[in-house]
């Protein structure tokens, strides 16, 4: 099964994951519709089933002889009131309710409550669809081959189960045709198969705006998605997706396209792989998304593997990767031969018993620029855990106060770790506060601000063991505990060492038991924290302009003649001062 006791093996995934998109598209043609003028047609629990429903003071009593009268265009006016029918949509219509709150259309928990058959166009608004009861089959709340459109309705308490898991996609919703959901809630549904809110399936297209999608489960030993499962065109533009649960991938489970704007995952909980949001054989791309407080054993916030993911002005807080006994990915997990690009992220708060209190990057490529790790923990690499042929490039990071038994930083483990423009302060471990680095793994410092970094075994800022590491304008400085390096280094010269651990060459243009004179971690301009020199420091316009980045860390162009003497020079660190 799927509890790797060894991070480095490579986990088998489940067949429902590995096959996906797997559901073959049911195709329902529609009739022709004859063209006529459209009407309103009236419903009510008190009504009665006779005639055409056109007056509204004798309206009909179900959906289903209402819409056996309608022709395509017309209107079904439903009034406040409880519903317990199976409705089936035959024909282009509106299904109007008086609001979510009052009028209910229910499936006694006998059959599905709603089916919009294919090539047509159906509109439903202001109503709850709830208590649909399918077993062997999908869409317990709705099956939609049609265009179909939810405006302010409630999809709850719907259940799909029985028969194999893949029978039970979509308890609250299955779609198989074109699905826009605005103003709505998704709730309280429940699948043995995958998708408890809503399953959207191979060729399906699923639009939500303005809504939630919260408190769903799916609920089989390999179930995914449980909010959301997709396997093709997926969009949500301000959406809550809050206290799901599956057993890999609680809030989304993403196999296809998904593209999510303004979205805040929170308390998803999985008790595999994957809270909030997965992307498996996928692409993904969010902006403005928020992840809060969800749990898995791997990827607590997010779990990316064999697939792309574009991050922007992301932000994971607080979750965690320590449930069934994992441990990978508090917040990210970026898993086996995935690529994630990173931009204004903020990592905070994230824990994982095992590695990557803030990102898991394993056997994968991770590109961060802008962004922040503060606060996360793991038994190894606190901030980030770099491994398995793994390429992480970071530029104009900060990593601050992240903690881990190895590596309270950055654990750089038989990986290529490149670092430009980035600090590092007041992370602590036992053994590489800031950073540890070890079997076969290389790492290239540009331009790096390590302070304040502590280690109670050794190695407060850099411990290093069997593997390679050079660095370049780079300063060391100010380690609390277990000496600014251990290990040996490659020194590409013009760095500073507080101290005299780090094996640097005067001859390089390094120096040595020299205070910087930092200041302390601060906002001091662009997205990340850093540390101003102070106006003495001997950081100052002592770096090599050879292979010094354009900018600083927050952006400032440089080199810049930081001491007045007509010599533009790089200073050494992550910050550029101007005099
Ligand atoms: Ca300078
Ligand atoms: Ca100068």
């Amino acid at each position: 099964m799927l509890r790797p006791m060894n991070p480095s093996r490579r986990r088998a995934l489940p067949p429902a994951l590995a096959i996906m998109p797997f559901l073959v598209v049911l195709s329902l043609l529609a009739s022709p519709i004859p063209l006529l003028a459209a009407s309103t047609r009236y419903v009510s629990p008190s009504g009665a089933d006779s005639g055409n429903c056109l007056n509204s003071a004798t309206p009909c009593k179900t959906f289903t002889h209402a819409i056996s009268q309608a022709v395509a265009g017309d209107t079904i006016s439903a009034g406040v009131g409880t519903y317990t029918e199976n409705v089936m949509v035959d024909r282009n219509l509106t299904l109007q309710g008086a609001s979510a709150s009052s009028t209910i259309l229910d499936g006694g928990a006998a059959g599905r409550v709603l089916i919009v058959l294919g090539g047509i166009s159906v509109v439903v608004s202001e109503m709850t669809i709830q208590n649909g009861k399918v077993t062997g089959d999908v869409g317990a709340g709705i099956l939609n081959h049609g265009t179909l459109t939810l405006t302010r309705v409630t999809v709850s308490k719907n259940h799909a189960s029985g028969g194999t898991a893949a029978a039970n996609n979509g308890a609250g919703i299955y779609n198989a045709g074109t699905l826009t959901l605005t103003s709505s809630f998704v709730s309280r549904n429940q699948a043995a198969g995958n998708g408890g809110g809503i399953y959207n399936g191979p060729s399906a297209v699923a639009t939500l705006k303005d809504s939630t999608v919260s408190q769903n489960i799916a609920s089989g030993l390999e179930s995914n998605g449980g909010g959301i499962s997709n396997a093709a065109t997926l969009t949500l533009k301000n959406v809550m997706v809050t206290g799901n649960e599956a057993p890999f991938s609680a809030g989304i489970l993403n196999g296809g396209t998904a593209t999510l704007s303004n979205v805040t995952f929170t308390h998803n909980n999985a008790s595999l792989l994957g809270g909030g949001f997965t992307n498996l054989f996928a692409t993904a791309t969010l902006t403005d998304v928020t992840f809060i407080g969800n749990s898995a054993e791997l990827g607590g916030g997010m779990w990316n593997r064999e697939a792309t993911a574009t991050l922007t002005d992301v932000t994971f807080s607080g979750n965690a990767a320590s449930t069934s006994g994992g441990g990978w990915g508090g917040g990210l997990a970026n898993d086996i031969d995935a690529h994630a690009t990173l931009a204004r992220v903020t990592f905070s708060g994230n824990a994982a018993s095992i590695s990557g209190g803030g990102i898991y990057n394993d056997g994968a490529t991770a590109t961060l620029t802008d962004v922040t790790f503060t606060g996360n923990s793991a038994s190894s690499g606190g901030g980030i855990y770099n491994h398995g042929g793994a390429i992480a490039t970071l530029t104009n990071v900060t990593l601050a106060a992240n903690s881990a038994a190895n590596g309270g930083g950055i654990f750089n483990n038989q990986a290529s770790a490149t670092l430009t423009n980035v600090t590092l302060s007041g992370n602590s471990a036992l053994n590489g506060g800031g950073i540890e680095n070890s079997s076969g793994a290389s790492a290239t410092l540009t331009n790096v601000t390590l302070s304040g970094n502590s280690a109670s075994n050794g190695g407060g800022a850099i411990d290093t063991a069997g593997a390679t590491l050079g660095l370049k304008n780079t300063i060391v400085a100010d380690s609390p505990s277990g000496a600014n390096c251990s290990g040996p280094l490659t020194t590409q010269g013009h760095n500073l060492d507080s101290g005299d651990t780090c094996g640097f060459d005067t001859e390089l243009k390094d120096q040595i038991n020299v205070d910087p004179k930092l200041k302390s971690l601060a906002a001091n301009g662009g997205f990340t924290q850093t540390h101003a020199l102070g106006k003495s420091s001997a950081a100052i316009d002592n770096g090599t302009n050879s292979g010094c980045p354009a900018t600083d860390q927050r952006g400032v162009a440089r080199p810049i003649d930081g001491n007045g003497d007509g010599k533009v020079r790089c200073d050494v660190g992550a910050y550029e001062h101007q005099p």
